[in-house]
């Protein structure tokens, strides 16, 4: 199966019977979410890369928004990346990335969701250059509540889905400095720690890119020709 992203008018690649498959772009923070969990949990799975400009006609059959990351197992198509990974954690055994407790669990789902407005503050700072003054404020948040939780929003032994659904955005922070700003221990000192410790993370590790394929593919983006097969 080729890693480069299919196309519109390509072959649906067939799919084997109890096969699990995620639907993927390489550079895209939502499906890298899905695929920390599938690394974390050590899920054996299959990954196509779709190109999001030319969608093949079979993906969107299989997910009408054409959105990355989408799951396919059997007759069964999940898509959303917070419900394909809850999905993986409810379903696949192997290391519990959600809290059992259900005030726990409501909890870091109020902090994965309310996450999106950073998410949103950090593109729009790309793109416009705009302050970051807005995006601090979000993160002083998840600074605060890690002070009370410890190294990771896990605990202290290990990472839940909370920290595997906010990494994404953290792996791409050096971005900002293209538009000549930075964040400092000083101002966020359990962030700090937090992404240190995560980018010890085999799970982390084995699907990272450097800053330097980052920009590469955010620039390629801008531009209006987007190089998903970057690399390949
Ligand atoms: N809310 C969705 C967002 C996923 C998303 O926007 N993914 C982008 C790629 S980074 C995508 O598939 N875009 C579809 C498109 O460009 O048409 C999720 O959490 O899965």
């Amino acid at each position: 199966m080729s890693q480069k992203s299919y196309v519109t008018g390509s072959a649906y690649p067939p799919l084997e019977n109890g096969v699990l498959r995620i639907y993927s772009m390489r550079f895209c923070p939502y499906a890298q979410r899905t695929r920390l969990v599938l690394q974390q949990k050590n899920i054996p799975h299959e990954n196509v890369n779709v190109h999001l400009k030319k969608k093949p006609e079979w993906f969107l059959e299989r997910n009408p928004f054409g959105s990355v990351p989408t799951l396919e197992i059997n007759d069964k198509v999940i898509y959303e990346s917070n419900i394909c990974s809850q999905y993986l954690d409810d379903v696949y055994p192997g290391d519990k990335l959600t809290p059992s407790d259900p005030y726990q669990k409501a909890r870091d789902q109020m902090l994965i969701d309310t996450f999106g407005k950073a998410a949103g503050l950090f593109y729009k700072i790309l793109r416009t250059g705009e302050d970051i003054g807005e995006l601090k404020k979000c993160l002083e948040r998840y600074d605060k509540e890690l002070s009370k939780r410890g190294k990771y929003f896990g605990g202290n032994n290990k990472p839940c889905m909370i920290d595997l659904a906010l990494w994404p955005w953290f792996e791409r922070l050096e971005q900002l400095e293209e538009k000549g700003f930075k964040l400092t221990e000083a101002e966020f000192p359990n962030l700090f720690v937090w992404v240190k410790t995560m980018y010890q993370l085999p799970a982390v590790k084995t699907i990272m890119f450097d800053n330097a394929s980052h920009m590469h593919f955010i620039k390629s983006n801008r531009e209006g020709n987007p190089d998903y097969d970057f690399g390949l």
